[in-house]
């Protein structure tokens, strides 16, 4: 790639010129936002020329691109990572020194796009990276959301959600597209005529919302292409009915406007939780519709209207059943729209369409009420029923007489729509995103399609793109590694490997501590300018941050915690490295129990900070607003991954790649990705412990389960359960976490006690730390096994997660 646009000088000219230009103000006059708007515009400039280019080659190219369709990107910032896929953060570093500009005053500045809930979401940005990157044509698709995932304010010991308005100043990476718009129609009546010997549907009396398209690059590092990640966003087609307003109606006036107004306006705050709210439907099928409206059309553009070829020309990826009903809009455009049969149609969708699971909990699967959907789409319930009846008999033939296993596989089932069996019955390939995951979702989840149709099934398990992950947010350590094995593992990570030989050269080891301690400096600083705290660089980092979940046991942690500060206040000899346990989590508004933990773990933050002996030794830190770029600061610090679900719940987990590649060393269950992690470091560079996904999956079926004899047996559980309600956390009002005591114990609203275990696998829990903290006192160990992680996370890069995904289901190129 051509990198002399870059030079330093004709940089800072073209930063000063738009100071000048945008604002009127000279460097001097400049604030922190308008120099950063000045800077990302130039970065813009160059990207733009690309872009342009990317679009023209692939129109004359004529070959297949991928449509990644998903309701969540966690994107991030961007400025920076630009800069890098452009090749010109040196030449830019230059230039801001010269006119005096730092890159940490001006990246604070750039609003972050926080347009997803957590793994699902930040998958999706990674791999428009990686796809740009290998060179692959394809085009995310989201919705544009006005206010994405919640700010997260901790006051009081509890959470508080804020709005996230990330929009306000305008956002200098997004064009809007507005020869694209199209019309997205709800509610109305079907009525059928007959034409030329067929039945033609069409929908009368709907509503309309407009879908305008905005699309933000995803610049391939080091290459010419540039994607786009097309965002749509919703408004009326007309700002008013003329016809009402002048008879004076102002309420049915803007009537057409409210329900425009409200679809792109706010990311429903659940991960890996299901609420069947109608708008949250709107969403889904806006978002669809308008996706596979472009797509059609661009198609037609391209080939002319042979719709057979179309499944050689795009493939439609959906990612988790959320935009399933793109399954069926297709069905819907190819039939009422370009004039095909059902038949044709349908084998047309059925080659078109790939869909990846990402969870096997049961309260995320996603199930719609049919009256709902009846109502809000009904010409799209109109073709589920159909497709559903034609599917059924399909199953009828194959399990004669098996009511219950049809009913089980079937999309229309007990007054729901079900939308994994719609996704798993119409499209050519499933995936999981770990082998554990893959295997659970062929031997549980989707047991019997899987008997069925066992080729269309696959796992292709996650990744995450070093090059946000490492280069971007880790610069000394890519520079260290650079130096010692060359820089080959940029564009190929899994030549990381080549520093395995390092772990073994002490002075290598040397520099990999003193990057890490200088990244605790940095994050450090990093928490002062965030939320006026501080931590000591000199403690080990143990770090546990993802959405809270009680799946994901972040109340293991807490508990252990506690049990920490006993050892240490009932034993004057205790003794241990000292440890800051690190938070970062959002609990979703409605989640009770789940904010009930952050509770708690913040009250033993300050349970721990009143006593002068105990926090020589233990600290508990909560990161306010988890979001990307808290975790680009405090992962390039961390010393322990914390990765400790109930086995056989997540599906894949991507932060524990994130800290494998920075050296941080896991604690883990055998749950999703933790599993090929031990097989990639080795068993003696990991910490696991706990029940595996079979033992959790037995112990669960055979119900005898008993937390209660584990709380009489172990003094270290009893006492600290009975502190969380005696008044020791919070003496004003003791009762605030009695409902956690009382499910650990007893089960609530019908749950069976200690639903996650926490009690059960806190012995074996308890001893991998204890077994971390004599294993950490050996600096030369740990490092050594610090090194080969990071030595041996190049598999979890997404460039290899894209390469199997084009591989084995989309074949581009
Ligand atoms: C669905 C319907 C209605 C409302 C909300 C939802 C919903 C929203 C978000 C369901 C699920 C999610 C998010 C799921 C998610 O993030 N799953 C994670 O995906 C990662 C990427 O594959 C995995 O690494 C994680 O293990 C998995 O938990």
């Amino acid at each position: 790639m051509p990198s002399t646009e870059f030079t330093k000088d004709r940089i800072k000219q073209s930063i000063l010129g738009k100071l000048q230009r945008y604002y009127g103000k000279t460097l001097d006059e400049a604030t922190s936002y308008q120099k950063y708007y000045a800077v990302a515009s130039t970065l813009r400039d160059q990207i733009m020329a690309r872009w342009v280019q990317s679009r023209e080659d692939d129109k004359k190219d004529g070959g297949k691109r991928v449509y990644y369709l998903s309701i969540e990107f966690l994107l991030g910032r961007m400025m920076f990572n630009n800069a890098l896929s452009l090749l010109a953060t040196e030449a830019y570093t230059k230039a801001l020194t010269e006119l005096e500009i730092s890159w940490r005053d001006i990246v604070y500045e750039e609003p972050e796009p926080g347009l997803g809930n957590g793994g699902l979401g930040r998958l999706a940005a990674c791999f428009m990276d990686s796809l740009a990157t290998l060179d692959l044509p394809a085009m995310g698709c989201t919705i544009r959301y006005e206010y994405g995932l919640f700010r997260q304010k901790l006051t009081g010991g509890q959470q508080i959600e804020l709005p996230d308005d990330w929009l306000q100043n305008g956002n200098v990476w997004e064009m809007a597209s507005m020869e694209d718009v199209v019309e997205v129609h709800f509610e109305g009546q079907v009525t059928s005529a007959q034409q030329d010997g067929r039945t033609v549907f069409t929908l009368s009396d709907y509503r309309t919302v407009e879908a305008v398209p905005y699309d933000m690059p995803a610049v391939g590092y080091g290459v010419n292409r540039v994607n786009s990640l097309r965002t749509w966003r919703a408004r009326s087609k007309q700002s008013l009915d003329l016809g009402a307003f002048s008879n004076g109606d102002f309420l049915n006036a803007t009537k057409e406007q409210d329900l425009a107004a409200v679809i792109s306006k706010v990311l429903y705050p659940e991960d890996n939780h299901y609420e069947g709210k109608t708008l949250r439907l709107c969403q889904h099928y806006f978002l669809v519709s308008a996706s596979l409206q472009y797509a059609l059309k661009d198609f037609e553009a391209r080939f002319g209207s042979d719709w057979r070829l179309l499944p050689e020309k795009a493939v439609f990826h959906i990612n988790d059943t959320h935009p399933g009903l793109a399954i069926v809009e297709l069905m819907r455009l190819l039939m009422d729209e370009k004039g095909l049969g059902w038949d044709e149609a349908q084998a047309i969708t059925n080659r078109c369409m790939a869909y990846t699971n990402h969870t096997v909990m049961a309260e995320a699967l996603e199930r719609w009420p049919e009256d709902l959907l009846k109502r809000q789409l009904p010409r799209i319930y109109m073709i589920l029923e159909e497709m559903n009846r034609r599917l059924c008999e399909k199953l009828w033939d194959r399990f004669p007489g098996e009511w219950d296993r049809i009913a089980h596989m079937a999309i229309l089932a007990y007054g729901m729509v079900h939308m994994a069996n719609l996704c798993v019955s119409q499209s050519f390939s499933v995936n999981g995103v770990s082998k554990l995951h893959g295997d659970i979702i062929k031997a549980d989840t989707f047991r019997d399609y899987a008997q069925m149709t066992p080729r269309k099934f696959t796992f292709i398990t996650n990744g995450v793109t070093h090059r946000r992950w490492l280069m971007a947010c880790n610069p000394r350590l890519a520079a260290l590694i650079t130096e010692a094995i060359g820089d080959k593992w940029v564009r190929e990570p899994q030549a990381l490997r080549d520093l395995l030989p390092f772990r073994d050269d002490a002075s290598f080891r040397e520099r990999f501590q003193i990057i890490k301690r200088h990244n605790k400096e940095v994050f450090s600083d990093f928490l002062t300018h965030r939320q006026d705290m501080q931590v000591d660089p000199d403690f080990m980092f143990d770090v546990q941050v993802k959405r809270l979940h009680e799946y994901k046991r972040q109340l293991l942690n807490a508990l252990h915690i506690h049990v920490l500060y006993n050892r240490i206040m009932d034993d004057p000899n205790f003794d241990m490295p000292p440890r800051v346990f690190i938070f970062g989590a959002k609990a979703s508004r409605g989640y009770a129990k789940a904010k009930m933990i952050i509770r708690y773990v913040l009250a033993l933050s300050r349970l721990i900070d009143r006593s002068p002996r105990a926090k020589k030794l233990l600290r508990v830190l909560f990161v306010e607003n988890w979001n990307v770029s808290a975790a680009e600061a405090l992962i390039p610090a961390a010393d322990l991954s914390e990765q400790i679900s109930t086995a056989g719940k997540e599906a894949s987990g991507t932060g524990n790649m994130k800290l494998m590649m920075n050296g941080a060393v896991t604690i883990g269950t055998l749950d999703g990705a933790n599993v090929e992690i031990s097989h990639a470091a080795g068993r003696d560079n990991i910490y696991l412990f706990g029940m595996n996904a079979g033992q959790v999956a037995a112990i669960y079926k055979e119900g005898t389960y008993n937390p209660m004899g584990l709380f009489e047996r172990n003094v270290e559980i009893r006492k600290a359960l009975t502190q969380m309600i005696d008044g020791t956390l919070f003496p004003d009002n003791p009762a605030i976490l009695q409902s956690l005591y009382h499910d650990l114990l007893f089960g609530s609203g019908g749950g069976r006690a200690d639903n996650y275990f926490v009690l059960r696998d806190f012995g074996t829990y308890s001893s991998a730390h204890d077994q971390v903290s004599e294993d950490y006192r050996d600096r030369e160990l740990w490092l050594k096994k610090a090194v080969t992680n990071t030595a041996m996370s190049g598999y979890f890069s997404t460039d290899r997660t894209i390469a199997d995904y084009n591989e084995k289901i989309w074949r581009l190129k």
